[in-house]
């Protein structure tokens, strides 16, 4: 498939970046070549799936041809529907000739279904994960999470993490329930129900992923797989076309290290009904939202008013200058605004939802008092030097925390370095409790499996550890800028049954 080539030249402001698919000149633009319409990822809706990981090509470039590797496909994957309350049987067959996983992200599940280290699936195999869904209603996502040995070398092995979702290994998952269905909002997916799978990516000359650049120094370069060449569900500077209506935007970070922060050319208000877990208790207006990698989060824009016009998602990363990403580690995109994608809107569809309700759902706080570990919150301390966890690297023989079955822990996560690291708990959604001592945002109030510590933050969290034990077979915990899961900065936790 020939993907396009054009630089939109939709950018009002001179501070923004234009979509520059070549990367090479921020003022290469060429209004000649239609823009391609954005592709949806296929859904499937079934009780059993069949994913095949395989490798392909795309055209990203112009006339260059790009190895890739996809579930089903070429790059990415299809969107997998769930319903909550159902059994779901998920078949994984490894064609892509290296050592694989595929992690079911968010979700809460037995330890030997969740696709993490512990279960590799080796080239020619079929892996089978089989679980009653039991999220809320939600945008989840799958992907590889392969641990390759620990070393300076890892960032460039085939079978890590990063390098395998860099190529293209990820999808979204969609969960529905009955308080879902019972809700006024968008939900024709690809019509007015939308998922945005944003990624950053570098090409060689010949087209290639460009893992690192050809000086890359891993003594003093931040090794991390960031680019100026943004991909959303696969395709650069595409073109949405919408009805003047609501529409709700599945906005999931699948980037290996960028932050985005998320808002319209226009400035408008939208409103976040959904963060990882679940919905809020409200829509909550915002006009910029920030996603660390693996976070997500539902969005509803009112298009009622704009027929006829266009207007770009963009990422607002002029804002954040050196909070989250410090000068030694950025490059130009998390310093400056660039666009995402271009938003066309046209005449409203059948059925339009015209309003942003005023209320969602119930979200019902875990007191923080339940906890078994109040006064001794259980701490996580990140470490950028070496990387790590509490001083340690990722030792795949080594259960790092044993938690009860039926307790609710705090979870202390301190950030000692000067970098933001999104922290991803695996098994099940939790919540934040403070920021610096400090209850979160409204939009935070939800539920969440990733949560982005700053610099110098300490973030407590409350999870609940339900329905499943397993002595033997860990869940992980770990930051989701994947080059530093895959050079050790993630542990291992069990849940054990023991008296009560
Ligand atoms: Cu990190």
């Amino acid at each position: 498939m020939a993907l396009p080539t054009i630089g939109l030249s939709a950018c009002s402001e001179d501070s923004v970046a234009p979509l520059d698919p070549d990367n090479s000149d921020p003022t290469d633009t060429d209004p000649t070549v239609a823009p391609t319409p954005l592709p949806i990822p296929e859904m499937l809706v079934a009780s059993t799936f069949n994913l095949e990981m395989r490798p392909g090509t795309r055209e990203f470039l112009t006339d260059k041809t790009t190895p890739t590797k996809g579930y089903n496909g070429d790059y990415l994957g299809p969107t997998l529907f769930l319903r909550t309350g159902s059994a779901v049987t998920l078949n994984v067959t490894n064609n892509i000739g290296v050592n694989t996983t595929t992690h079911w992200h968010g979700m809460h599940l037995p330890a030997v279904m969740d696709g993490g280290p512990h279960q590799p699936i080796a080239p020619g195999a079929l892996w089978t994960a089989s679980f009653p869904v039991l999220n809320r209603a939600s945008t989840y996502w799958y992907h590889p999470h392969h641990h390759a040995p620990v070393g300076q070398g890892v960032i460039f092995d085939p079978t890590s993490t990063g390098y395998q979702v860099y190529e293209g290994l990820a999808g979204m998952i969609i969960v529905e329930d009955d308080v879902s269905d019972a809700l006024p909002l968008p939900r024709t997916y690809g019509v007015d129900d939308i998922p945005l799978i944003i990624q950053d990516r570098r090409f060689h000359d010949d087209g290639a992923l460009l893992h690192f650049p050809t000086n890359f120094n891993p003594a003093t370069d931040p090794a991390l797989r960031k680019g100026g060449n943004f991909l959303v569900n696969g395709v650069e500077a595409a073109v949405l076309e919408v009805g003047a209506q609501v529409v709700r935007l599945r906005i999931l970070n699948a980037s290996n290290a960028r932050i985005y922060n998320f808002g319209f050319s226009d400035n408008r208000t939208f409103h976040q009904v959904a963060s990882d877990g679940g919905f809020l208790r409200a829509p909550v207006p915002l006009s910029r939202r920030m996603l660390a990698p693996a976070e997500r989060a539902e969005i509803l824009v009112d298009f009622g008013s704009d027929q006829g016009t266009t207007l770009m998602l963009r990422s607002f990363n002029g804002g954040m200058s050196n909070s989250l990403v410090p000068p030694p580690l950025q490059d130009t995109w998390d310093t400056a605004d660039f666009d995402l994608l271009e938003i066309s809107v046209g005449a409203a569809r059948s059925n339009p939802v015209t309003t942003i309700p005023a209320g969602l759902t119930t979200v019902e706080a875990i007191p923080d008092s339940e906890a078994v570990n109040l006064g001794s919150a259980r701490p996580f301390e990140l470490n950028a030097n070496p990387f790590g966890i509490n001083g340690l690297r990722m030792n795949i023989n080594v259960i790092n925390e044993t938690i009860r079955l039926g307790d609710t822990e705090v979870w202390e996560i301190t950030n000692p370095s000067t970098q933001a690291h999104p922290f991803h708990v695996h098994g099940d959604s939790f919540q934040i409790l403070t920021r610096d001592g400090f209850p979160p945002p409204e939009n935070e109030l939800g539920w969440k499996d990733v949560v982005l510590v700053r610099p110098r933050e300490t973030v407590r969290i409350v999870k609940r550890f339900l329905d499943y034990s397993d002595s033997t077979n860990p869940y992980m915990f770990h930051c989701h800028i994947l080059e530093h899961e895959d050079v050790g900065m993630m542990g291992q936790w069990v849940v054990e049954a023991g008296a009560q």
